[in-house]
C-alpha cells in the first residue's frame, strides 16, 4: 500500500523528517525556501497532509485549490496562521503544538522583562562602540523587577509560568486580565489577582502580552492604551505582532510616554517597523521565545506525532477542531 503523501512545509530536524519517512511519502523543504502562497498551493497538490509552522497561511484560498489535503499540524502553539473555520468546513483538520513550550517561552520572557527593564542591550551597545570612559551614578539606570507590580494580559498556561516567576522568584505583585478568570486554585498557584485592563495597564510597572492573535486582540495595545501606562513601565510582547500597533508603540517610546519595550513578535515580521530601529529603548529579538534545542525538538515531534496519529487511524494528540474528528 502506498504511503500518503505530505508536505514539510519549512526545514526541521533531520530526525523528525526521518521519523515521518517511516510513515510518508514526504516533499521536505529542507533548503528552507520561503514560498509565496501560489507555490504553497502548488506543492501541496496531492498531499493530504503537511506540517506547517506559523508562517504558513492555511485559509479558504489554500484550502479550496487543496481538496485532497485533510490534516494540518503547526509546530506552534499559536494558530493565527490557521483560518480554522475554512478547515472545519472543508473538513481538514487543524493541529497545534502546545506544552511543550510553556517554560521555555515563560524563561524567555523573563529574560526579555529583565534585558528591558535593566537596559541590557541598550547599554551593551554603548560599551561595544566604545562610549564607555567613565562610570556614572545614573548611567543606564533601569527599573527594578523584585518587589515591583507585573501586569500579564492573556493568562494562560505560558502567562501562568511567567506570574509564577515572578511571584514566587523575584517578589512582585502579579496582577493579571483575562478573557476568563482563572479558578481559585490557580490564581493562588500563581499567587495572581485579577484586575480590569484598565487598572492594569494604570498600575503595573511592568507589563507582558501572553494573549493570542485574534481580530479580537488586534491593537490591544495602541496609543491610548500606552498613554494609560506608567511612564516608568516596560512593555514586553512575547505573543504576537498585531497585538501591539507597532507605530503607535515606537512613538510612545521616543517621546517617553512609557520607559522602554522588549518585543519578540511583530506586526508584519520578519519585517520590523523602521521606527522601532531607531528608538533606543527598545530590546528587540528575531521571535525565538520558544527557541532552545529540546523545545524546538519537542514542538516538532509533536506536529509529527499528530500527523502519525491521524494516519495511523489513532486519535492526534492536540486537535483544534476535533468535531472534523467525529465526522468521519
Ligand atoms: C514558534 C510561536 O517558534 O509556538 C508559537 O506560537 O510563536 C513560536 O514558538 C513559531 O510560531 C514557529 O512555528
Amino acid at each position: 500500500m502506498s504511503k500518503p503523501k505530505i508536505l514539510v512545509a519549512r526545514a526541521v530536524f533531520p530526525e523528525v523528517i526521518a521519523r515521518l519517512e517511516a510513515h510518508f511519502d514526504v516533499e521536505a523543504n529542507q533548503a528552507d525556501t520561503t514560498w509565496s502562497k501560489a507555490e504553497l498551493i502548488r506543492r501541496l497538490q496531492g498531499k493530504a497532509g503537511a506540517f506547517t509552522t506559523g508562517g504558513d497561511r492555511i485559509d479558504a484560498d489554500v484550502l479550496a485549490a487543496c481538496p485532497e489535503l485533510r490534516i494540518c499540524a503547526n509546530m506552534a502553539v499559536g494558530y493565527n496562521n490557521f483560518d480554522v473555520d475554512a478547515m472545519t468546513a472543508a473538513g481538514v483538520l487543524a493541529t497545534n503544538a502546545p506544552d511543550v513550550l510553556t517554560e521555555t517561552t515563560a524563561d524567555f520572557g523573563f529574560a526579555l522583562l529583565m534585558a528591558t527593564a535593566r537596559r541590557i542591550t541598550e547599554s551593551e551597545h554603548y560599551l561595544r562602540a566604545g562610549k564607555w570612559t567613565k562610570w556614572r551614578y545614573d548611567m543606564f539606570a533601569g527599573s527594578d523587577i523584585h518587589g515591583a507590580t507585573l501586569g500579564i494580559l492573556g493568562m494562560g498556561r505560558i502567562g501562568q509560568g511567567i506570574a509564577k516567576r515572578g511571584a514566587h522568584g523575584f517578589g512582585m505583585n502579579v496582577i493579571y486580565h483575562n478573557r476568563s478568570r482563572l479558578d481559585a486554585a490557580l490564581e493562588a498557584d500563581c499567587r495572581a489577582s485579577y484586575v480590569s485592563k484598565e487598572a492594569l495597564l494604570k498600575t503595573a510597572d511592568h507589563v507582558v502580552l501572553v494573549l493570542p492573535y485574534s481580530k479580537a486582540s488586534h491593537h490591544t495595545i495602541g496609543a491610548a492604551e500606552l498613554a494609560q501606562m506608567k511612564p516608568t513601565a516596560t512593555l514586553v510582547n512575547l505573543a504576537r505582532g498585531g497585538i501591539v500597533d507597532d507605530a503607535a508603540l515606537a512613538e510612545a517610546l521616543r517621546n517617553k510616554t512609557i520607559a522602554a519595550a522588549g518585543l519578540d513578535v511583530f506586526e508584519g515580521e520578519p519585517q520590523v517597523h523602521p521606527d522601532l530601529l531607531t528608538v533606543p529603548n527598545v530590546v528587540l529579538t528575531p521571535h525565538i521565545a520558544s527557541a532552545t534545542l529540546p523545545t524546538r525538538l519537542a514542538m516538532a515531534s509533536l506536529a509529527a506525532d499528530n500527523l502519525i496519529a491521524f494516519f495511523t487511524g489513532n486519535k492526534p494528540l492536540t486537535p483544534l477542531n476535533p468535531a472534523v474528528l467525529a465526522i468521519k
